[in-house]
């Protein structure tokens, strides 16, 4: 059997095997816009809030929708267009509510369905849409459908989960995500076993029958009646899968998506989704993955074919998730490569963090003192001025950093905790994995806001459910609101700059000098409009030669005071990110 982390290694060496596998794509690296179709989901910056460390408003610990609510303002201030929130549904919260028990009721820890609505009517008063996350490649065990499944073979939810009748014999091996133990568990009461890619108690669902695909379509429409104008597909190329379930064999490392998911019958239901929901409320999906690869991340968001808007893909997460970090010709590449395969069609995300990773400053940037700022707003920069639809995850427009969690017992996590235990029982040195856990685990990332430098740092007025990180005396919403240098003021600008120059949505993207090694050099061109993008990504000083210097007009952000052209040759200080208009 496979372990856990030994299918983490595959699956890093299937993303190394991407990065370098598809180098001779990259020789031409000017990409093109083929007329512009304007949309909402485009143009705007997504913010993406984890409710349940965003805002504590009645003192239990965890975050809540009311919270939320008293910082509708606050979201506003920060010019984003869109909000995707975590999973707040009723569940057992085994994997923090991606494990749902009743997608149309909402968990007790954040609110009531009055205290949703009126929080939704809080966004939508301020002209901010809502993206609904939507877990449905699993439920929960605790959901009714799979209660009435394990009751017996003939209840017609049986037919709602994948299952492996017993007297076949042992199921075929399947790796499960967060189980060592493998993906499938046994049911005595109807003798079968069932299939789980993610946690043991989180039973994988079966498109492959229409009845299902029905009831999905019915809860997704439940939402958009109520006003959600959009849906994160969590999981979801793995939802179609090969009912014959073969082993994964050896020597296919590279091929794991598609080998447990990604089936052909996919984009089929997808279409049939956009028939049943996305056209008729006028909503927008994206998914979570795009598939094995530019084919499969096209055929999604392909706009002819009728299926998904927008696609995120994983490339440059994994590059960072260890404490090695990358090289940055890797992350020009990476971000060059998929520029370049989505330039005449389809949308992508640009997204550097998630409730799934580490902070952004951590894996990217420099979280010293010294240097977490510019460097956070340095990779604020970048994410606004990529071409793609920025996502930003709560937190990072503060440049809020890692916890320090040195020993297991503070983790809480299901797939930190799984980690563990596979690494003890393969004998592994322990004092490196928990160096590389406290680097890497996403619990880094899911600790409460920081709001202010009272107690808790103004999340709760109880005991926090994960403790605030210490650093929140120095980090806070109320020292950088009011500071124009601050990180949280200059991400502002940057969503305004980004409204205010249509060229940093849909302007063309190409790369200068990618053999640079400190400063990633870019172009947007959209009409007449040109935008010089200039980011140092290193913590000493640097300097660019391009021919674009001399025909700079003006700038439009900068995270120092002062820049440096002397010609054609352009200095930049640590981790400077500059955008210049040019001719
Ligand atoms: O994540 C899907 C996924 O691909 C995971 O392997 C992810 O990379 C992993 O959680 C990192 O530790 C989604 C959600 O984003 C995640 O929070 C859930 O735990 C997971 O699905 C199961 O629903």
């Amino acid at each position: 059997m496979i372990k856990r982390n030994v299918l983490a290694h595959l699956i890093l060496t299937v993303l190394l095997l991407l990065f370098f596998g598809c180098k001779e794509q990259q020789k031409e690296e000017v990409s093109t816009s083929s007329g512009i179709d304007r949309q909402w989901w485009k143009e705007g910056t997504l913010y993406q809030i984890y409710p349940q460390s965003f805002k504590d408003s009645n003192g239990d610990g965890f975050g809540d929708f009311r919270g939320i609510i008293e910082e509708l303002d606050y979201i506003e201030s920060l010019g984003i267009s869109a909000i995707w929130m975590n999973p707040f549904f009723k569940s057992p919260l085994v994997d923090n509510g991606y494990d749902v028990a009743d997608y149309r009721a909402i968990h007790p820890r954040y609110g009531t369905m009055e205290d949703f609505e009126e929080m939704l009517k809080g966004f939508q008063d301020r002209g901010i849409k809502f993206v609904l996350d939507v877990v449905v490649n699993h439920s929960s065990d605790e959901h009714e459908w799979f209660q009435k499944a394990k009751t017996s073979r003939d209840h017609k939810y049986y037919k709602y989960f994948h299952w492996w009748p017993a007297e076949k014999g042992d199921p075929p091996h399947r790796h499960s995500l967060f189980d060592t133990e493998g993906g499938w568990d046994y049911v005595a009461s109807n003798n079968s076993y069932y299939l789980h890619t993610f946690a043991e108690a989180q039973p994988d669902l079966n498109w492959e029958n229409p009845e299902l695909r029905s009831e999905v379509y019915d809860i997704m429409k439940f939402w958009a009646e109520k006003g959600v104008n959009g849906f994160r597909l969590d999981a979801f190329q793995f939802a179609s899968k090969d009912t014959t379930y073969p082993e994964f064999p050896e020597g296919h490392e590279k091929d794991f998506i598609k080998w447990y998911g990604m089936r052909p019958e996919l984009h089929d239901y997808l279409n049939e989704m956009y028939t049943e929901v996305i056209e008729p409320y006028n909503v927008f999906a994206v998914a979570e993955g795009a598939g094995s690869g530019f084919e499969d991340a096209h055929d999604l968001v392909d706009a002819n074919r009728k299926e998904l808007q927008v696609a995120y893909h994983f490339d440059y997460v994994g590059m960072s998730s260890t404490p090695e970090r990358y090289e940055l010709s890797q992350f020009k590449e990476v971000f060059s490569r998929w520029d370049k395969a989505f330039s005449e069609n389809g949308w992508l995300a640009i997204f550097l963090s998630n409730h799934d990773n580490s902070r952004l400053v951590n894996r990217f940037g420099n979280p010293s003192p010294e240097f977490r700022t510019v460097s956070t707003q340095m990779l604020n920069t970048f994410l606004l001025s990529m071409r793609g639809t920025p996502y930003t995850y709560f937190g990072d427009e503060l440049g809020m950093t890692n916890i320090d969690m040195p020993t297991i017992e503070e983790y809480v996590d299901i797939s930190a905790i799984g980690e563990y235990k596979s690494a003890l029982a393969q004998g592994k040195d322990m004092v490196e994995f928990m160096e590389r856990l406290n680097y890497g685990s996403r619990e880094n990332a899911r600790t409460p806001m920081q709001w202010n430098d009272t107690e808790n740092a103004g999340f709760t007025e109880g005991k926090p459910w994960k403790r605030v990180n210490s650093n929140y005396k120095q980090i806070n919403v109320a020292l950088q609101n009011n500071d124009p240098n601050s990180v949280l003021n200059h991400f502002r600008k940057m969503t305004q700059l980004r409204k205010e120059h249509l060229v940093l949505v849909y302007g063309t993207y190409q790369l200068l000098q990618k053999e640079h090694p400190e400063i990633y050099a870019f172009t947007r061109m959209l009409d007449q409009e040109k935008v010089l993008v200039l980011l140092n990504f290193s913590s000493e000083a640097s300097s660019i030669t391009l021919p674009e210097a001399a025909s700079i007009q003006e700038t439009l952000i900068n995270n120092y005071n002062s820049t440096n052209v002397k010609g054609d040759s352009i200095s930049l200080l640590p981790y400077q990110a500059v955008l210049f208009k040019f001719n």
